[in-house]
């Protein structure tokens, strides 16, 4: 009995063990050997000063110490006044004395308000390490970085850094309902459990909070941009003030969703035109209400007459009044209006792709100053790979922010392996030329190209109740990634995995470099098998599983794959050149040049700017068909040898997530073979030609795909 009851403990043990591995991300805090850090806190600690006595402080004095004991296996003496010899002072500028405050005081001249300074300074023969900044959620992005370079096995002596974030708002999206439903959302369902709010407060709270600050995400959309106007009634905005208040220490600012109609459908007026004075008046007294409960709160985030939503063309006004009218509501009380340019219309039979630039661009300079637009990544819809959307860089007098999607809508939902901080990287890089050569997207994003003081990077939450919070093991590193590049847009994308991987997993060479391999070449797998040189939205739709690059059938155009890549007999893909919708003109001439010559056009994008002849040579020699039907091939290869590679990690990782990840690229193995065969049996009635010895044979017939229905696939309301 005593030895089953042992077992029991043990297994128990055990599982939750490994269970929380999955549950902690990217703050393992796993055991550091082998360095000199190890040694130098260990045997030599002489503690740690921590000063302040605010929520945040004790939060990073709450950090340093589970970091230490896990990490370093000792906890060093916490002090809460610098007396004696300390190893490492943690406070903000206004808590240092006289002397390191003027060591640091041409560093503090160089850092922001969210800024930290991590410095070992040497006076009197004795070293010591600074973590500071001019206030404590400041100071607590500085623990959570100086953990990071123990955790990562980067050197501690002479530490000299001075880091700020380069844009203001960086936030996640979370299109959650208020059923816990979550719009496009793979990973369960929401974290936030209205019903049990205010009363209840989920750890999950906190710990999402933490996940969050660890890598300076410091806003949250709680609903989605599909919104409902109950959210804002005083039933749910107690909720929204709990969650409020479990943020607040962690620097995280709590924004809302706002429904155009709210003043009718909750207020009981007979219109919602934000010309209406009584309107005007609601929204007054509605911002004031927020703010009363909750002091700090972020403002809204508005998705306006763009696919069915409400907004002010119903009153024959538009964005501009719909946004002003918003701003002024939430001006007196420091609250910004994150406005929406994700627009097209059924009734513009303009290309898809133009319609957001055609409308938004005459609005330049017309929005109030806390107003910022929100603008995807690319003109469509967060497809595996979009050229950069033409808004950035030709609206030099408002502020834009950027829309990721770290949500997997069209790139595999939560079973597939795909490091998006690199596609994130190839849109910040991409140089717009909208001010001359190095105009970068990142420059608008982050507001120098214009001189912006307004600035923001919106990343669409892939976060629900799984136990792994993202689905995937390694979705986690999007979620990460999100986060590093809203704080400094600016990072290489390798950088942020080898950072991830090491916080995550291992800090072994033989471990990190290979999958570290397969992380940056997962992207390109992913164009490869599902949408090669530049084809887009043919996923199946509604739900947006698999493929379905025959859909023809729905009530509006732009909704069918086949108004996307045109298939025919003489050849494939949507002329957005001259000869065709000129979407191209909408860049500064030298991107313009550049896509709508078929020769320059990078091949990457090549069908979504051309309308390509099958027998087309490609700079590899090879036909349009050809190289189309290899690059299906090639991206099933790349799930192989990432599936190779991971199969030699289990001597690295715990057994539970070892498992896990290799169970999911089954998964991704057999939708990538599914999205080649599927897609070329499709393209090969208007090609008409055998596939190269290269391909593999299909295994299954066009009919048999197209007959596939999943009436049930997550994410789709
Ligand atoms: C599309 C999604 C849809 C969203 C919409 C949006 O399919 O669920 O509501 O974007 O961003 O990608 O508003």
């Amino acid at each position: 009995m005593a030895l089953l009851r042992f077992v029991f403990l043990f297994i128990l043990i055990s599982f939750s063990a490994s269970a929380q591995k999955d549950y902690k991300l990217w703050l393992q805090y796993h055991t550091v050997s082998n360095s000199a850090i190890a040694s130098e806190y260990k045997n030599n600690s002489k503690g740690i000063a921590i000063l302040g006595n605010s929520e945040t402080i004790k939060i990073a004095e709450k950090e340093l110490k589970t970091g230490f004991w896990d990490m370093l296996g000792n906890v060093p003496e916490i002090k809460s006044e610098v007396k004696g010899e300390s190893d490492i002072i943690v406070g903000s500028r206004s808590n240092l004395n006289s002397e390191i405050k003027k060591e640091l005081q041409s560093d503090f001249g160089k850092i922001n308000n969210e800024g930290f300074i991590i410095k070992t300074i040497s006076s009197k023969s004795k070293k010591q390490i600074i973590i500071t900044g001019k206030n404590d959620v400041a100071v607590l992005y500085g623990v959570f970085n100086f953990l990071r370079i123990l955790q990562t096995n980067k050197s501690v002596t002479n530490l000299n850094i001075v880091d700020s974030p380069r844009t203001n708002i960086r936030i996640l999206n979370h299109w959650d309902n208020l059923d816990r439903t979550v719009e496009r959302g793979y990973a369960g369902f929401s974290l936030w459990n209205w019903q049990k709010l205010p009363d209840f407060i989920d750890q999950r709270y906190v710990d999402y909070a933490r996940a969050n600050a660890s890598v300076g995400i410091n806003g949250t959309v709680l609903t989605n941009v599909n919104a409902n106007a109950l959210i804002l009634t005083p039933q749910y905005l107690e909720k929204v003030e709990a969650l409020a208040n479990v943020f607040r220490p962690y620097g995280i600012k709590v924004y809302l969703t706002a429904r155009f109609s709210a003043p009718i459908e909750i207020g009981k007026l007979k219109t919602a035109d934000p010309k209406d004075s009584e309107v005007i008046d609601w929204w007054k007294n509605k911002a004031a209400e927020i703010y009363k409960r909750i002091p700090d709160f972020g403002g809204f985030l508005v998705k306006a007459n763009s696919e069915g939503q409400p907004g002010p063309q119903n009153y024959g006004r538009d964005h501009v009044d719909g946004a002003n009218m918003l701003a002024d509501a939430v001006a007196p009380f420091g609250g910004v209006v994150m406005w929406r340019a994700f627009v097209y219309s059924e009734h513009d039979a303009n290309d898809r792709a133009k319609q957001a630039y055609a409308e938004f661009q005459p609005y330049d300079g017309k929005f109030k100053e806390n107003v910022i637009v929100q603008v995807k990544n690319g003109a469509i819809d967060f497809q595996p790979r979009e050229p950069f959307h033409p808004l950035f860089g030709a609206m030099p007098k408002t502020p834009l922010m950027m829309e990721f999607q770290i949500t997997q809508e069209y790139l595999g939902f939560s079973t597939h392996l795909v490091f998006l901080p690199k596609l994130f990287q190839e849109v910040l890089e991409s140089d717009t030329y909208q001010k001359g050569k190095g105009s970068t997207v990142a420059k608008v994003v982050d507001g120098t190209l214009y001189q912006n003081k307004l600035t923001g990077i919106a990343g669409v939450a892939n976060i629900g109740n799984d136990l792994n919070w993202t689905g995937h093991p390694f979705a986690q590193a999007n979620w990460y990634g999100f986060g590093r590049l809203a704080w400094n847009p600016y990072l290489d994308s390798e950088i942020i995995a080898d950072e991830w991987l090491r916080s995550t997993f291992s800090n072994d060479g033989n471990f990190i470099k290979p999958i570290k391999n397969i992380m940056m070449k997962s992207r390109e797998a992913v164009v490869n098998y599902m949408t090669p040189l530049g084809l887009h939205h043919i996923m199946d739709t509604g739900h947006h599983y698999g493929p379905g690059p025959w859909v023809s059938n729905l009530s509006r155009p732009e909704w069918n794959p086949t108004y996307y890549h045109k298939a025919d007999e003489k050849g494939i893909g949507f002329d957005r050149s001259k000869s065709g919708t000129n979407a191209t003109a909408q860049y500064a001439p030298e991107i313009e040049k550049l896509f709508d010559n078929l020769e320059t056009c990078p091949e990457k994008d090549l069908l979504w700017f051309h309308h390509v002849s099958w027998d087309y040579k490609l700079k590899n020699g090879q036909t349009l068909w050809n190289s189309l039907a290899l690059k299906y091939q090639e991206g099933v290869n790349q799930v192989r040898e990432m599936q190779d590679v991971w199969s030699k990690a289990e001597k690295y990782v715990d057994s539970e997530r070892f498992k896990e990840v290799k169970m999911l690229l089954e998964i991704q193995h057999k939708e990538a073979k599914w999205w080649r065969d599927a897609c070329l049996l499709y393209f090969q009635q208007f090609s008409g030609k055998e596939l190269p010895a290269e391909v593999e044979r299909p295994t299954q017939t066009l009919e048999y795909f197209k007959s596939l229905k999943f009436p049930f696939a997550p994410g789709n309301g």
